[in-house]
């Protein structure tokens, strides 16, 4: 029924006798019906039926549809689909063509993913060998097409098997060592990772579509911020135009906010072949495009056409929001600086670092991007990088995060793997990178491009340095050729308002000391180095881009993949399939005694893990706040996950928030007050994200575990934009241990009022967390509706940390969880539910620290 349609379609076309001075318009449509697959049998004899098969997608998920293999996620069932890696597979769909469509001058196949070693065959004749899954294919199969029914098929070589036959080509290889897999392009996470499953899939993953035109085509348009401020933006509209043959035509913009648009046209002369055309724009007090809490993110239209006279060849549509964007990175007296000045603002960076959101790409929806997005805006984040041992996002998740103004650091897709030296692969990069500049680059939310993560670190790993003197200084200079030749030109070439960093981390090889640092860091001693969290105040990078602790999902996250006896510890066998880092739960459980204790039961485990990685990741983050400007930004590893399991997210697989997301939202306040232990004193610190100063009122009370104040400090402020100081100090002689008063009985509270409203408060101990003699929590609760959504009210007669509110298998929103109770000062939380007030009251579960650890032993214990 549909192929019929598409037969429809193309040669209705030629029925409204569109004029075609120039030929008629470019016409486009999507291959993605009627597809089938299969094994290719590695013996001919022996043929394998074939299956439905969903285009865009991959081989695992049209297994996993046609129920020919289990979920891939559950329990253990990774380890049973390696045998799909190492099968060839193809794909086969039947083209309809009408003689309308075989009568333009160009009937292309474009294909925007394969994954990734494939051959593609119009009617039994190979048209194409694409070899690389970031890149998008186009074919003319004009002449292998015929009036009629036509065969296309896409035959996918197993990636094991395609890359080590490249790697055999490479003379260098045995020397280097580089990884076979490295050899084809291909997202580096489904070889697994520290966090992610193995499932090397292939596929066509991203849309197909067949593409009539005749005259000419435009295939890019590139809106160049030429010279962006307040009073007016200079932009050059360029369009690459394809076409057939020389020839005059007329290129028109029609640009501008809201419908409100102008135009601006040009006669030009096309060359057959490409055409780079320029129309240059101003645009008077342009509205600009900012960061997340620093103003709005309008997004210009550009709508461009080339044409002649009434004749349209092709059309197409650019996006762009207009932003100055500058790396600054001056000498000062720490080093040399790292930060993002958006529009003439210094902004600092703050916000985590994103993987893939699911293992099998093409499953992933817009929904997934918005929630994921949207929680990294609602946690008050501004930045995120797009980790480069992933795939290149769809343009969704660029808008999206154009929309919400949420910057992007832009790794390109090369993830800690040495990567090959041959020239071949060179030009290969080069053609992946040009293409992905040219489709991203309009995105206003893309303020830096990264050339790759922790290569340049991985010189240093597997033994390289010991590889003999001349391979390294072979793979040195194929490393700098690539990193900071082919792609640093490209970026100069094709995007050159947006800043370039050859790696993440990097100092630009500029030598470091602890007192001299540029550039951005990686601590990676706090987890894998096993070493405690105020390490993390020992480091004074210009720019965090990974630093992070792991935790569990929560309950019901974990029981989508497990049955109830893998649920009997953290180290049962589907447990530990569903922990990618190496030792991963024993370092957690480690943490775990080293901190609080043993957790009286598996959920409080869950639980307990998620208050430890949130206040690990909490003593990083102020940290890094509180010496703004010398550190202008902090992202902690890693905002999603890929598939349910234990790792360095803040977000589960399903997008639920954990501890650490909400302790995000707080510690990434744009004003923070945070209390501070230093050099035997308290120090309360007020940090100012905001461009202006605030009038404010800053409260700091000593306070025994059941609410009695000891002593109260407050004063009223005015804090300058952008900065971070301290405004009050005491001596911790003078009230801890002191006059009889017991460190571990007590606690400071810290808060910051503006107009008379809470913005930001903050406790901090005097003694290490398990010696806090904290009391058994006797919370109580009073849940109302009101309008759409309800309030919990919670209060204590002590203090009751990370109180956790959940409602069991029942979907809720929460403005807050994890919340610290002062005894006597009830806190308010806005939940949003489908759920009914009754059904939320039955399945109401309240947590909080004291809970999650056998209270008898526990109090004896801290006594001790
Ligand atoms: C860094 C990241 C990831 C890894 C993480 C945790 O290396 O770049 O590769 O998942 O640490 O180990």
């Amino acid at each position: 029924m549909l192929r019929r349609c598409i037969v429809l379609f193309v040669s209705c076309m030629g029925l409204l006798g569109v004029p075609s001075l120039l030929g008629q318009q470019r016409q486009s449509v999507e291959l993605n019906t009627g597809w089938e697959f299969r094994q290719l049998a590695p013996d001919a004899a022996k043929p394998v039926e074939w299956h439905p098969a969903k285009v865009p997608g991959d081989v695992h998920l049209d297994l996993l549809d046609n129920k020919l293999i289990p979920d891939p996620y559950y329990r253990d069932n990774e380890a049973k689909l390696q045998w799909i890696e190492n099968a060839d597979w193809e794909y086969r769909t039947t083209l309809q063509v009408s003689p309308e469509t075989l009568s333009h001058q160009h009937v292309e196949l474009v294909f925007e993913g394969l994954d990734s070693a494939a051959d593609v065959y119009v009617n039994d004749q190979k048209v194409m060998t694409a070899d690389n899954a970031f890149r998008k294919w186009r074919v003319d199969v004009k002449p292998q097409l015929k009036a009629g029914a036509n065969q296309m098929r896409v035959v996918f070589i197993s990636p094991i098997k395609a890359a080590a036959k490249v790697a055999a080509k490479d003379p260098w290889q045995a020397r280097t060592k580089t990884d076979e897999k490295t050899y084809i392009r291909k997202p580096a996470y489904e070889y697994g990772w520290d966090w992610g499953p193995r499932f090397v899939t292939s596929g066509i993953w991203r849309p197909a579509h067949l593409e009539t035109w005749d005259a000419a085509r435009i295939e890019n348009v590139y809106i160049h911020q030429l010279d962006i401020s307040q009073p007016l933006a200079r932009v050059n509209m360029e369009a690459d135009v394809v076409a057939s043959q020389d020839g005059p035509a007329k290129l028109t913009v029609s640009y501008g906010l809201n419908g409100k648009n102008k135009d601006a046209s040009q006669n030009v002369f096309l060359r057959a072949g490409m055409n780079h055309l320029t129309l240059p724009l101003e645009i008077d007090r342009p509205e600009l495009w900012y960061p997340a809490g620093y103003g709005a993110q309008p997004i210009y239209q550009f709508h461009v056409r080339i044409g002649s006279g009434k004749a349209v060849a092709d059309e197409a549509t650019a996006k762009a929001g207009l932003r100055s964007i500058v790396l600054r990175r001056d000498r000062d007296q720490w080093g040399r600086s790292f930060e993002f000045i958006v529009n003439g603002i210094p902004v600092y960076g703050k916000g985590a670092d994103v993987i893939p959101f699911d293992s099998f790409p093409s499953r992933v929806t817009t929904a997934q991007y918005r929630s994921v997005l949207e929680s990294a805006r609602d946690a008050n984040m501004n930045m995120i990088r797009h980790w480069g041992g992933g795939y290149y996002e769809t343009q969704e998740f660029y808008d999206i995060c154009d929309e919400l103004g949420i910057m992007i650091w832009q790794d390109f897709m090369f993830g800690n793997d040495w990567q090959p030296g041959t020239y071949d692969f060179k030009q290969q990069v080069e053609e992946e990178v040009r293409y992905q500049i040219e489709q991203l680059r309009n995105h206003p939310s893309i303020v830096l491009w990264s050339g790759n993560n922790e290569t340049e670190l991985a010189f240093h790993w597997a033994g390289r340095d010991q590889l003999p003197q001349d391979v390294r200084l072979r793979m040195w200079q194929d490393y700098l050729t690539v990193f900071s030749g082919v792609i640093a030109r490209s970026v100069a070439e094709l995007n050159p308002e947006t800043p370039y960093w050859p790696s993440s981390p990097s100092s630009d090889y500029e030598d470091q000391t602890p007192e001299y640092q540029s550039g951005d860091l990686h601590e990676w001693n706090v987890w894998h180095g096993r070493v405690n969290f105020d390490e993390y105040e020992t480091h004074f990078p210009r720019f965090m881009t990974e630093y992070g602790f792991q935790s569990f999902p929560e309950m019901r996250t974990i029981e989508a993949f497990t049955k109830p006896e893998d649920r009997a510890s953290i180290f049962t066998p589907v447990m530990l399939v569903h922990q990618k880092n190496n030792e991963g739960n024993s370092i957690i459980h480690d943490y775990m005694l080293r901190y609080y204790g043993e957790p009286k039961d598996f959920s409080s485990f869950l639980y307990a893990s998620q208050v430890l990685q949130a206040e690990g990741i909490k003593t990083g983050a102020e940290h890094l706040r509180r010496i703004r400007p010398r550190n202008m930004g902090g992202i902690y590893w890693q905002l999603n996950d890929c598939w349910p399991v234990a790792s360095w997210s803040s977000l589960d697989y399903y997008g639920r928030w954990k501890a650490l997301q909400y302790y995000a939202k707080r510690f990434y306040a744009p004003l923070l007050v945070s209390p501070h232990l230093e050099d035997g004193k308290l120090a309360v610190y007020v940090v100012s994200d905001k461009t202006s100063p605030t009038n404010a009122h800053l409260r700091l009370r000593i306070m025994d575990l059941q609410g009695k104040t000891l002593r109260q400090e407050q004063q009223d402020l005015t804090i300058p934009a952008g900065s971070s100081k301290s405004y009050l100090e005491i001596p911790l002689s003078e009230f801890a241990n002191a006059n009889g008063t017991d460190a571990a009985a007590i606690f400071g509270a810290a808060d910051l009022q503006v107009d008379g409203k809470p913005v930001s408060s903050n406790i901090v101990y005097f003694v290490p967390t398990k010696l806090v003699h904290l009391p058994q929590a006797e919370i109580a609760t009073d849940l109302t509706k009101q309008g759409d959504a309800y309030v919990l009210r919670l209060s204590s007669p002590a203090l009751a940390r990370s109180v956790y509110v959940s409602f069991g298998e029942l979907d809720a929103k929460f403005s807050d969880n994890y919340v610290d109770l002062l005894p006597g000062e009830p806190v308010e939380i806005k939940i949003t539910s489908p759920a009914a007030l009754d059904q939320l009251k039955a399945n109401m579960k309240i947590t909080s620290l004291a809970d999650a650890f056998a209270p008898p032993s526990l109090t004896g214990e801290a006594a001790k």
